[in-house]
């Protein structure tokens, strides 16, 4: 099967962009989505995984990815009552399994998921992007809550990761982190994916992991998926080829000294789901998230692309964050989840794709 384009979208009624906006983009055949509603742990019964797929079937493209189902914290502390939420992940595995979904991203990081400074820092062109500041990230977590949350409250908007219920008890939160080393964590998620490995082959569905971003540890919090080594460590610790990898090029390249096109191709076979995104890093460190064009950025996002085609990648790939265009504002977009930028994106992509698929052909 030819390597498959995807646009992330939060669904009917939570998302300003329409299903029409996306099929006018070329060369998209895949709906990323998820239950946006569902609380880490929760069983995703059928009833709502039909209603939220049906509408991308009906629009003509496949759902074949989920991102995020996502996972409860009493697993990555390895609580005795992570038994029960791993069944409950089970559940929802095999509820899935009606709908065609082949594959399942979902990151390992204790308390937040992706971290920024700023969420509309203006560029030099006049658009906006996620922005992150290193000393602005450092001692007190919760500075940044707040200001992330602040932009749920205002306009009324959730992010994957940053529900509002684990948010308000993050004091707790963290305590019941603190004993949990690095080693502990890494126990804990292949305590999980031993347990999830059966149901995977069982359905035919691929659990892909999402890197750590951005790839160091935070506020004292371990993590994980930061480098070459610890994703060479994490495929052989479950050597499963249901044990996959999300590989983003964005949130790997945060640590410039990742050269993510080397990572591809030592990896390609166990990559499901890639991530293109293209970061502008800074002199002291900061970093800003670019448009998709190669030069625009140090990712090497052609290298990339050429690091995929030339292993055959037969996975799926969606432009990750975007930029802010023209008339997207705070309250009319989520962050890095515009139209326009994302769009642009995929015709980058595709562009270099066509171009490489047509030397192929014709021997060149
Ligand atoms: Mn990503």
């Amino acid at each position: 099967m030819p390597m498959q384009m995807g646009f992330r979208w939060y669904g009917l009624g939570n998302d300003k962009i329409s299903l029409s906006d996306i099929r006018q983009i070329p060369g998209v055949s895949t709906i990323v989505w998820a239950l946006h509603d569902k609380l880490p742990g929760e069983i995703w019964q059928q009833e709502e995984i039909e209603a939220a797929v049906r509408p991308i079937l009906d629009a003509g493209f496949n759902a074949d990815v989920v991102e995020s189902v996502n996972v409860h914290d009493d697993i990555k502390i390895g609580l005795p009552s992570r038994d029960r939420y791993i069944d409950n992940y089970v559940r929802t595995i095999r509820n899935l399994r009606p709908f065609g979904v082949k594959v399942i991203c979902y990151n390992f990081m204790p308390v937040f998921d992706w971290t920024r400074s700023e969420l509309f820092h203006p560029g030099d062109d006049g658009s906006t992007s996620l922005y992150y500041q290193k000393d602005m990230i450092q001692d007190d977590p919760k500075e940044m809550a707040d200001y992330v949350m602040s932009f749920t409250e205002k306009y009324n908007m959730t992010f994957p990761g940053w529900e509002p219920e684990r948010m308000a008890r993050l004091d707790e939160l963290f305590a019941a982190y603190r004993p949990v080393t690095k080693e502990m964590l890494w126990g804990n998620l292949k305590y999980f994916l031993e347990k999830l490995m059966p149901v995977c082959h069982e359905c035919d569905i691929k659990m892909a992991i999402h890197m750590d971003d951005p790839p160091w540890d935070i506020f004292g919090l371990p993590r994980l998926l930061v480098d070459e080594g610890s994703i060479a460590r994490f495929l052989e610790m479950v050597d499963d080829p249901y044990n996959c990898l999300t590989l983003c090029s964005g949130s790997l390249n945060a640590n410039p000294a990742n050269n993510v096109a080397d990572i591809v191709r030592r990896h390609c076979g166990r990559i499901a789901f890639a991530h293109i995104r293209n970061i502008r890093h800074f002199p002291n460190g900061y970093f800003a998230e670019a448009s998709h064009r190669d030069c625009d950025g140090e990712t090497g996002i052609l290298d990339i692309l050429r690091a995929y085609h030339d292993c055959g990648f037969e996975g799926y790939i969606r432009p990750d964050h975007g930029r802010h265009l023209w008339d997207e504002k705070p309250g009319s977009v989520r962050p890095g989840y515009g139209l326009y930028d994302r769009a642009l994106g995929i015709m980058y992509m595709l562009g270099a794709w066509d171009l490489m698929e047509k030397e192929t052909k014709e021997g060149r």
